[in-house]
Formats: C-alpha cells, sequence, structure tokens
C-alpha cells in the first residue's frame, strides 16, 4: 500500500470482481491493485476466500476435495469468512482506502445455487455485508475458460458447473441491479489481450477511484432510500 491518499474528505471506493473460474479475474484484479499503488493512491487487496484464516483452511481443504462437507454448511462458512473480514473492509473504506475484492457473497449465490440450494437461502447469510460501490463482472464462455491453464485443478472446475454458475450470476446481477441500481453492476468482456481487458476496466474504474466516493457504506440486499 502506499503512503498517499487521494481524497481526504470522500470514503475509499469498495470495488468487486466476480466471473467464472479462469476467466482472468485475479490477474487483472493483480494488475489494477499494482497500478493504483504506481499512481500513489492507498488501495488494499482482499480475496474471497480468504484462506489464511481458519475458516478459509476449512474451504481450502474443501476446494482441493480434500474434505466432504454439506452444501448447506459450507455455503455458510463461506459466508461466514466474509463476515470476519467486514469490519477490516468497512474500517478501510472509511478511511480513504481502495478496497479491491477478488469476488465477494455473489460468488457465493451463484456456486451454491448452481449446486441446487435456493437462491433465498444462498442470498440470506451476507445479507448487511458492506454493499460494493460497483461489481464488474469478467464474461468469458465456459468454453473458452476451460482452455485455459490449470482450468480442473479444483472442485468447481468444469464446464458443466461453470455453465449452471453463469445462469445463476444473471440471476444475481438482477437482483443487485433491482435492490441497489443498474449501476452497481457491470458486464466486461475478458476477451482480448490482457492489457486489452485492463484498459476496459481502468476506463471504467478510473474516476470512481481517483475522486473517491461520497456518501455512506451501503449494506448488502438491504435497500437504502438512494436505491429505491
Ligand atoms: P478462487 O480462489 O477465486 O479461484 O475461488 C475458489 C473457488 O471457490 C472458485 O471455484 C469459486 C468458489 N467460490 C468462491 N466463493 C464462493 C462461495 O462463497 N461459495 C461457494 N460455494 N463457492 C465459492
Amino acid at each position: 500500500m502506499s503512503a498517499t491518499s487521494s481524497s481526504s474528505s470522500r470514503r475509499g471506493a469498495f470495488i468487486v470482481f466476480e466471473g467464472l473460474d479462469r476467466c482472468g479475474k485475479s490477474t487483472q484484479v493483480d494488475r489494477l491493485v499494482q497500478r493504483l499503488d504506481r499512481d500513489g493512491h492507498k488501495a488494499r487487496l482482499q480475496k474471497f476466500p480468504d484462506r489464511t484464516t481458519a475458516i478459509g483452511k476449512m474451504i481450502d481443504a474443501y476446494l482441493q476435495s480434500k474434505a466432504e462437507m454439506d452444501d448447506h454448511a459450507i455455503h455458510l462458512l463461506f459466508a461466514a469468512n466474509r463476515w470476519e473480514c467486514a469490519a477490516a473492509i468497512r474500517r478501510d473504506l472509511e478511511n480513504g482506502i481502495t478496497v479491491i475484492a477478488d469476488r465477494y457473497a455473489f460468488s457465493g449465490i451463484a456456486f451454491s445455487a448452481a449446486k441446487g440450494l435456493p437462491f433465498e437461502f444462498c442470498l440470506q447469510p451476507d445479507t448487511a455485508l458492506p454493499l460494493p460501490d460497483i461489481t464488474l463482472y469478467l464474461t468469458l464462455p465456459p468454453a473458452v475458460a476451460s482452455q485455459r491453464s490449470a482450468f480442473g485443478v479444483e472442485r468447481y472446475e468444469t464446464v458443466a458447473i461453470q455453465t449452471a454458475v453463469r445462469e445463476q450470476f444473471g440471476l444475481v446481477a438482477n437482483e443487485v441491479k433491482k435492490r441497489h441500481g443498474d449501476g452497481k453492476w457491470v458486464e466486461v468482456s475478458a476477451e482480448g489481450s490482457i492489457e486489452e481487458v485492463e484498459e476496459r476496466i481502468w476506463g471504467l474504474l478510473e474516476g470512481m477511484i481517483s475522486g473517491g466516493v461520497d456518501g455512506r457504506i451501503g449494506e448488502l440486499w438491504v435497500q437504502s432510500d438512494e436505491s429505491r
């Protein structure tokens, strides 16, 4: 993290990246964080799941198929993993730090609903987490993602699962737009070179990051007066 702040009175932006496995999301998140650091912005990367905590270690074992777990139980663990990071996210945003999350509650819903859990059940445990100011959903056809290196290493990396997850992400997008407004969920094509995708993303985020954000941090799935 760098030492200078972009704005003193406005809070930091909470930016979430979502997408199917191997869509290039983590590469883009890393490049964005490096770019902000180079430009002297205060920014922090938050990966979900955060595999470093006690809960994160259980999730990691599950994803690597070293442990089995009931679908509901693992869903709640993923949500608990986000809750244990929520206070730090809120604090950083209030201190003018941009927080960039690699996945968030939207993956939680999409992956668990794709396994057959009821959508409403999937949505509940993340209610009132910090609301992202924008979620960029990187799009790539599952068949293209499956050609990328290392696809298939972890539990969810099959074309059938990724196709089902993509369908659920569509429902999640509708829910975000309905409850929080159209501008909170933006699709970005992840096709093309790494540099091309990076510029596409930067074009969408530059204003919000350099200007900071006005107003209080919202609560996920809780409709405020502004979003009604
Ligand atoms: P990643 O570290 O970004 O490769 O994500 C690990 C895997 O975990 C990926 O297949 C997506 C999945 N995942 C991420 N968050 C959640 C969640 O909240 N619930 C479920 N069921 N799966 C998730």
